[in-house]
């Protein structure tokens, strides 16, 4: 549309958003200070921006003025930067990054101190330290079923590993290593209470993965599983010694949607390639994206989760110690009436359930239907042993006229779905770029169940997309951001490697609309929206230099007055505060081949008042909180002159805040 006559149109339709918002503000007359309407000068600025109606609709939608805060915490996946990164949303301003299974020298995270050095090593895959990972799923807990606020869960799928961040200091507390498999993906779920963290293979592998057995022999001896982790609340861990597995078969192992409400206990994860392909091109083997998509169907896996715990409990399940993982086969779940499966369309992505827990979502991506099955009727079929034969592995099989509900023909590419508090379903399109909207079996509006009703074209190629409060048994609906893996035009250029691209949607309405774009680093798999007032963050660490985090800080920590050096042979234990605007002690002589071992203390009390620790040459920076105690050990093997300084613009003599370090040869 010509923007003159965009223009014209503009002023009635913003005049009423305007005198909405002066209705609605908190008693301020924007109306007054406007002079008969919109005002000259904000006229003046729409048409030099040569903004639509939209456009300023969406402005005063996102804009959360200065020193205002945005009303909900959005917790992104950084995939391959192995982080998460943190969003206020409506306005979509980047306000952390939560370094996980990558380093991040900002945070001092990795970069010297001994924390991450432990946990880094908690998270050694084959043996090997992993300094990044490839987050695809955070994932929130959750007390009956909605977001507490307190935990942030995240997989690697590189590594088949999970980190556990606190949100009341957004650090890491945790990061665990599957010893069975190479790689995960379903996970990033929990049942509804937080008692378990469910995890799920993405490729087979032997049993465990180090172990080595020839592509050859894959469907007789590689395996798919999900892991069922404990979650002890009180310590914020994952407890390996109490987890247990559930063997499944060499099928991908895709995602995985939890049992809600009346399917809690249920877990229902989606697979492809169940033809088992395995790759060797050279040798002529057809490609694997060919092989794999032959089928017409694949499996959909059904797991009782609640009554493998409770045989399990009561010593009725057999299971396999491998890598000192308790793993139940098979053949053993089936048995016990703990596995099934259902046929689904065609290399399926996204498993997702319905709020009430009524429904599974699953979306074929080689299939222009989203597939709604029933739980009830999942129920039924068991219960009347109702399948139509079993898979290679003795699994049963239900019908799929059997279990679905509906399906609806949303058009090319679906993957993830997300539901709101009104009945409708949103589902992200890849091939189409768009974000479809349906309705469920009751939708608010009355419109036809299971409908097509819009499809917004997003920018472009969306993988995930997630609803605020989507993944819970309340929604709070209101916005939508789709997590886009192609930016193309949509920012200004930066080169060949190109932005990923988050799109803020307002779904309130009845129709959906767009209302900004948000250029991101990493790909963003998933993310999860929770309400600001959910979280509360500590301030500073409750007292100096002890937390309830692992910061062995009662050890460690130095109290003003009480800072010295300890020489024990060659180990130098240096005990140290930092205050503005000074290290003490804040010069440490050394001889070379000694063992130092800095344990600093950031003795403030004020908020916002970190110190850093940056020393020359060494590859050491750390960020101290005020409240906390970083340590950090190093051999000094080098002769030299090594200043160090505060790296954290703390005060007006932060400049001054500084000292040396010297290594007589
Ligand atoms: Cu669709 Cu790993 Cu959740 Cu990415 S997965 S998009
Ligand atoms: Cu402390 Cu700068």
């Amino acid at each position: 549309m010509n923007k003159k006559i965009q223009f014209g149109l503009y002023t009635a339709a913003a005049g009423l958003a305007l005198f909405a918002v002066a209705l609605l503000g908190s008693g301020k007359n924007i109306f007054a200070q406007m002079s008969g309407g919109l005002g000259s000068s904000l006229e003046a600025i729409i048409k030099a921006r040569e903004l639509s109606p939209d456009d300023v609709e969406a402005a005063l939608k996102t804009f959360v003025p200065p020193g205002s805060y945005d009303e909900y915490y959005m917790f992104a996946s950084g995939g391959q930067a192995g982080n998460v990164e943190v969003f206020g949303v409506p306005s979509m301003r980047l306000m952390k990054n939560i370094p996980i299974f990558s380093e991040d020298s900002w945070q001092g995270y990795g970069i010297g101190d001994n924390e991450t050095k432990k946990l880094f090593a908690q998270g050694k895959a084959a043996g090997m330290t992993q300094t990044w990972g490839d987050v695809h799923h955070p994932a929130l807990s959750v007390t009956k079923g909605m977001y507490d606020g307190q935990f942030l869960f995240a997989n690697d799928k590189a590594n088949g590993r999970i980190g556990v961040v606190d949100l009341r200091d957004f650090h890491v507390k945790q990061i665990v290593k599957n010893p069975l498999i190479a790689t995960n993906h379903c996970g990033a779920k929990l049942t509804e209470n937080s008692e378990y963290y469910v995890e799920g293979s993405q490729f087979g592998t032997p049993l465990p993965y180090t172990k080595f057995v020839p592509l050859e022999r894959y469907k007789e001896e590689y395996r798919g599983l999900v892991t069922f982790w404990p979650f002890n609340r009180a310590e914020g861990k994952l407890e390996q010694s109490k987890t247990f597995t559930i063997e499944l078969p060499p099928y991908y192992q895709d995602l995985g949607g939890m049992g809600k409400q009346v399917s809690n206990g249920w877990v229902f994860i989606n697979t492809y390639n169940a033809e088992m392909a395995t790759p060797d091109d050279l040798k002529g083997k057809p490609p694997m994206e060919i092989a794999a998509s032959q089928r017409e169907m694949d499996y959909l896996h059904i797991i009782n989760w609640k009554r493998a715990e409770e045989l399990l409990a009561k010593g009725q399940l057999k299971y396999n110690r491998i890598s000192g993982m308790r793993v139940v086969p098979i053949a053993e779940a089936v048995a016990k009436g703990i596995l099934y499966q259902a046929a689904e369309p065609k290399s399926p992505h996204g498993s997702d359930v319905t709020p009430d827990g009524r429904f599974i979502t699953v979306s074929g991506k080689l299939d222009p239907h989203v597939t709604i099955f029933s739980f009830d009727k999942i129920q039924k079929a068991i219960a009347a042993k109702n399948f139509e034969g079993k898979d290679e592995f003795g699994i049963p099989v239900l019908r799929f006229k059997d279990v679905v509900e509906a399906q609806v023909e949303v058009g090319l590419g679906p993957l993830h779905t997300e539901y709101d508090d009104k009945g409708y379903a949103y589902t992200s399109m890849f091939l189409d770029s768009s974000i479809n909207k349906w309705s469920l079996d009751k939708p608010a509006g009355g419109e036809k169940p299971w409908t097509l009703l819009q499809s917004l074209p997003v920018h472009y190629n969306t993988g995930h997309l997630v609803v605020a409060g989507g993944d819970t048994i309340k929604p709070y609906g209101k916005y939508l951001v789709t997590l886009n893996k192609w930016s193309l035009d949509r920012a200004l250029p930066v080169g060949p490697l190109h932005p990923q691209n988050l799109q803020l949607i307002d779904i309130s309405g009845p129709t959906m609309k767009l209302l900004s774009d948000t250029p991101v680093v990493g790909e963003p798999h998933y993310a999860v929206m929770i309400k600001a007032d959910k979280l509360k963050p500590w301030k500073a660490y409750p007292e100096v230099g002890y937390s309830a985090l692992e910061r062995k800080a009662s050890a460690t920590l130095t109290l003003p007055g009480k800072e010295r050096v300890e020489r024990n042979g060659k180990d130098v234990h240096v005990f140290m505060t930092a205050q503005r605007s000074h290290f003490t002690p804040d010069r440490i002589d050394l001889n070379q081949g000694e063992r130092v071992h800095l344990h600093i203390t950031n003795i403030e009390r004020a908020e916002d008042a970190t110190h850093g620790f940056a020393l020359s040459s060494h590859n050491i920076n750390l960020s101290i909180d005020p409240g906390a105690t970083v340590d950090v050990d190093f051999t000094v093997d080098r002769s030299g002159v090594f200043p160090f300084y505060c790296s954290e613009f703390c005060s007006a003599l932060h400049m001054e805040m500084m000292g040396y370090l010297t290594v007589k040869k």
